[in-house]
Formats: structure tokens, sequence, C-alpha cells
């Protein structure tokens, strides 16, 4: 398969209907809608948003099935992007190649453009018309999945851990808790909302569980390869800044070698979880390699 064609041509549809579902700057407040609206289209490369189209498909569904939720999942990433970047946490002034959201707009509208873009996100999951084709049950669960991945037991929790964690020493079992709560939740949510809004039975949920715990992980150890060894124009973003903030990640620890065999096995890990789905799952096998390979 073409994985730059697929990649160009599922972004493309879930950058139309971002800009569908969004806000735009003519209705009241016009700066928090600005905000928002810089942010989400500030180029970030909907990962997430297509796997989710991917493990829909790989269960016999449509983009279009699950379009809304994917631009729910890439409203809540980008909203922690943006808090993530504030002076009370990482303090980063480039993010997707751009300034910062509170560098363009202010510290207290950055906030509230976060919080807005996590509220409509859950606007979006529970929409009517967007979920007609979904049983409720399967809605509801769709919506009580999301948030707990988001939610304290899941990216804000490991986000508080990988603060609390900043300079001090901390062993292996911490340094995955970060890894899977913080990034890998929201990765292992996308191909899960995916498989159950695409009619999937509950066989091919528990493969893409496997798959997208696995490939959660590997996401994140590419992460911290990249923040070490990645260039700095294609990342849109400073490099080095997990060493200067003595950040835990699998490269400090385990050395660069040892991170990126690690990744590679998460990957196979994540491609054998794929045997159940068959031929359908190619484009999950490819976007797997491709997580563990990206240079942004
Ligand atoms: C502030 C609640 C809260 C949570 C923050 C996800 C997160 C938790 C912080 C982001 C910090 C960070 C850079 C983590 C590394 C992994 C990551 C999420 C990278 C960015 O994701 P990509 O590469 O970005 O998918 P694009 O811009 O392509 O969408």
């Amino acid at each position: 398969m073409d994985l730059k064609a697929y990649l160009k041509n599922r972004s493309a549809m879930v950058d139309q209907a971002l800009d569908r579902w969004l806000p735009t700057e003519d209705f009241l407040p016009h700066s928090l809608h600005q905000a928002m609206r810089y942010s989400v289209f500030a180029g970030g490369k909907r990962l997430r948003p297509i796997l989710m189209i991917a493990a829909c498909e790989a269960v016999g569904g449509s983009a279009q099935q699950v379009m809304h939720a994917a631009c729910a999942l890439e409203m809540i990433h980008t909203y922690s992007l943006v808090h993530d970047d504030l002076p009370a946490m990482d303090d980063d002034d480039f993010r997707r190649g751009q300034q910062t959201n509170h560098k363009v707009y202010g510290e207290a509208t950055a906030i509230l453009a976060g919080d807005a873009l996590l509220t409509e996100a859950f606007r979006l999951l529970a929409d009517a018309e967007a979920n007609k084709s979904a049983p409720p049950k399967t809605v509801l669960r769709v919506i009580e999945l999301v948030a707990r991945f988001a939610g304290s037991h899941g990216m804000v929790g490991g986000q508080v851990v990988d603060m609390e964690s900043e300079g001090k020493e901390i062993d292996f079992p911490t340094l995955e808790y970060i890894h899977t709560h913080k990034t890998g939740g929201l990765i292992l949510a996308s191909v899960q909302v995916g498989a159950l809004l695409g009619g999937g039975d509950e066989e091919q949920f528990a493969a893409l569980t496997r798959f997208g715990g696995a490939a959660g992980l590997a996401f994140q150890i590419a992460d911290d390869i990249l923040d070490v060894v990645g260039d700095q124009a294609e990342l849109g973003k400073d490099v080095g800044s997990d060493q200067a903030r003595g950040k835990a990640t699998y490269p400090a620890l385990l050395g660069l070698a040892e991170a990126r065999q690690r990744a590679d096995e998460l990957c196979d890990l994540a491609v054998e979880s794929l045997n159940p789905l068959g031929s359908a799952a190619e484009t999950l096998q490819v976007l797997a390699r491709y997580i563990v390979d990206r240079n942004s």
C-alpha cells in the first residue's frame, strides 16, 4: 500500500471535518475560537484520527462512521499539547513549527482554548446526528472509554507522574506508567473507538486493544528517541528538551540502542496482534512501522 497517499488522503478528510465542526472566529467569543483553531490547524500529523479510521476500516467500517470521534480525539490531543506547553508545565515556545498558543494569545486564553477543545470533543462524541449509525450503548461505551483514557486514570494522570518525576531518578515501572498513560492511552483509545464504532466484534476489539497498547508505547519510545536524535525543523519543536528538564526517558534509562530495540519489538508485537484481522489490517501494520520509523 502507498502509505504517503493514505496519510495525505485521510488527514485531508480529518482536516475538512475539523473545519466543519470547530466554531469559526465569526462566533463570539472571537478570540477564543481563533485560539482553538490556531492550535488545531497548526499542522499536526493527525495520527490518532488516522489510526481510528484505519481500525474502523480493519473491522469492515468506513471512515465516515468515525469521523466525528476522530476529530474529538484530535481536539483532546491538541488541548493536551496547548496545556503542556504552558509556563506552569513545560513552558515551550514552539509547537508544530509555530509559536505556542499562550505565546500568541496569552496564558489565560490558552488555558480556556484547551478547556473548550476538551469540552467540545465530548459534545461531538455525544452528537446524535454524527452517531446515527451506532447503537446508543456503543456510543456510551465510547464516551466512557475516551473519558477514562483522557482523565486522571489516563493522560492527565500520566502527565502528573511525569511532572513529579522531573529531575528525579525513577524506576522502569514508573517510566512505563508515564508513557502508557500520558501518551499511549490516547493511541489505544483511538483504535478501540475505531473497532467499536466500526461494528467490530469482541475478538476484533481484543486484537486491536493489544495492537493499540503496543503501538502506543512504541510511539512514545520513538518520541523519546526523536528528542535525542531528531531534527528540530522537521519536528517543529525544540529537541533535547527531555534531557534539559531531567525527564526520564527510554534512551536515558536504557541507552539509545536498547530503546530502539524495544520500539522495534513493540512494533513487531503490534503487527502480530493484528493476525485475527487478516489482510483487512494491512494499513494498521504499515502504520505501526511508521510510528516507530517516523522522523517527525
Ligand atoms: C496537559 C493534560 C495534559 C496532558 C499533557 C500528551 C501530553 C500530556 C503532553 C505532550 C507532551 C509531549 C510532547 C509528549 C510526547 C508525545 C506526544 C504527545 C507528542 C506529540 O504528538 P504527535 O507527534 O504530535 O502526534 P502532532 O503535532 O503531530 O499531533
